[in-house]
């Protein structure tokens, strides 16, 4: 795929001020979709069908006042004090207090620093080359930091909040009413985009697997929940164009192109969150979001969920780093181990929560003693786990 041009550097005035227009106008039309409300669920439990048919429709929906503001408060304050502990450039050991940096013993790198307000991945070949367009790159000010924090892996070796709400009850309901009871899970990732700094995040399609499968389906690559730590605005929330998870792969160049090189889609609409709202987007909708060159923080805890059949014998995609040896294929054990997480992440819920009913994720029924929330247990299937990720 070819990459265009970048557009000339505004300012971050100037492009908080188009953002900003834009979104107005688009946020007002998103209202109209019949896309936002309330988590309801039928008698079974199963996300009630008028949610399902919209969800079918626009490949996403905005469930509103999912986590209450007490998880909420934790969530913030377990979150201020990973950011706080990032490396303060690449590759460093120590954070910005000059103490050893998070996660320097994980597997995984847990954080991405990015230049801020750029576009890291937008046409560059990078995440299997899917953002095929850069977004505009406003100028820094004067005194920003050399890099910030964009994206945390490993949420639930850094977090024991963000553990407890990975095992969330209506939000794994939700995920089974999507991809049936024995679905599993993708990946989580915590995209910030902290005031005036953020980077943004190209317009693409997260998935990368089966788009010419016989049997593909708008389904077929899953989705992501986004659960909003704050406010979001229609300025610096995520975006995405309503319907296009049906229509297979999106031409992003054409679509920039034929917008005179603006990365303003008209067609997209912002998923405007309050604190606790969280987003359900399908990972074949088209979706981006533009530098935060606004006032106001977005903190978005995310994390996915797949059919089985999508991930059983697949060979995996979308590492974040090149490598010469062939992606793995996900077999049973994979699965188990990655799935593993769900199941202790409800354990550990459960135990801070006894007032809540928990979620019954049909592959561990009758094994939940493997998966009981002890420190053992903990360890063991929390050590790197993000490596068993089920990235398709
Ligand atoms: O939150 C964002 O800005 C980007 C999110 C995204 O691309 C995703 O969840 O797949
Ligand atoms: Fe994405």
């Amino acid at each position: 795929m070819t990459s265009t041009t970048p557009a000339p550097t505004p300012s971050r005035a100037a492009h908080a001020a188009a953002v900003s227009a834009h979104a107005d106008r688009r946020a007002r039309h998103a209202t109209t979709l019949g896309i936002r409300g309330p988590l309801r669920r039928d008698a079974d439990g199963r996300l009630h069908p008028e949610i399902l048919a919209a969800y079918a429709e626009h490949g996403a929906y905005v469930f509103e006042g999912v986590v209450d503001d007490a998880e909420i408060d934790a969530l913030r304050r377990a979150m201020d004090d990973v950011i706080d502990g990032a490396p303060v450039r690449p590759k460093a050991g120590l954070d910005r207090h000059g103490r050893p940096a998070l996660g320097r013993d994980f597997a995984v790198e847990p954080f991405v620093l990015t230049r801020p307000l750029s576009d890291p991945w937008g046409g560059t070949t990078l995440l299997a080359g899917r953002h095929p367009t850069k977004m505009a790159e406003p100028a820094v000010d004067e005194d920003a930091p050399s890099h910030v924090v964009h994206l945390v892996f490993g949420m639930c070796m850094l977090m024991p909040e963000a553990l407890r709400l990975y095992g969330h009850p209506a939000l794994l309901a939700a995920a089974a009413s999507v991809n049936g009871d024995d679905f599993v899970p993708y990946n989580d990732a915590i995209f910030v985009k902290l005031p005036g700094l953020g980077s943004s995040v190209g317009w693409h399609q997260d998935g990368a697997t089966h788009w010419d499968r016989p049997d593909w389906d708008p389904d077929i690559h899953g989705f992501n929940f986004q659960v909003q730590l704050h406010d979001t605005t229609a300025a610096n929330a995520l975006w995405v164009v309503p319907g296009s998870h049906r229509e297979g792969r999106a031409d992003i160049v054409g679509m920039v192109a034929a917008n005179a090189g603006s990365d303003l889609l008209p067609d997209a609409v912002p998923l405007v969150c309050a604190a606790g709202d969280v987003t359900m987007v399908n990972r074949q909708i088209v979706h981006g979001s533009f530098a935060n060159s606004s006032p106001d923080p977005r903190i978005s805890i995310t994390f996915g969920f797949h059919k089985r059949s999508s991930v059983l014998g697949v060979a995996g995609k979308l590492r974040l780093t090149a490598s010469d040896t062939p992606d793995p294929v996900y077999d049973e054990r994979r699965i188990r181990d990655r799935a593993a997480v769900i199941a202790l992440a409800i354990d550990a819920r459960s135990q801070h929560h006894p007032d809540e009913v928990p979620f019954g994720y049909a592959p561990f029924v009758g094994l939940e003693d493997e998966v009981r929330h002890t420190p053992a247990n903990a360890e063991r299937i929390l050590r790197d786990y993000n490596v068993h990720d089920l990235a398709i």
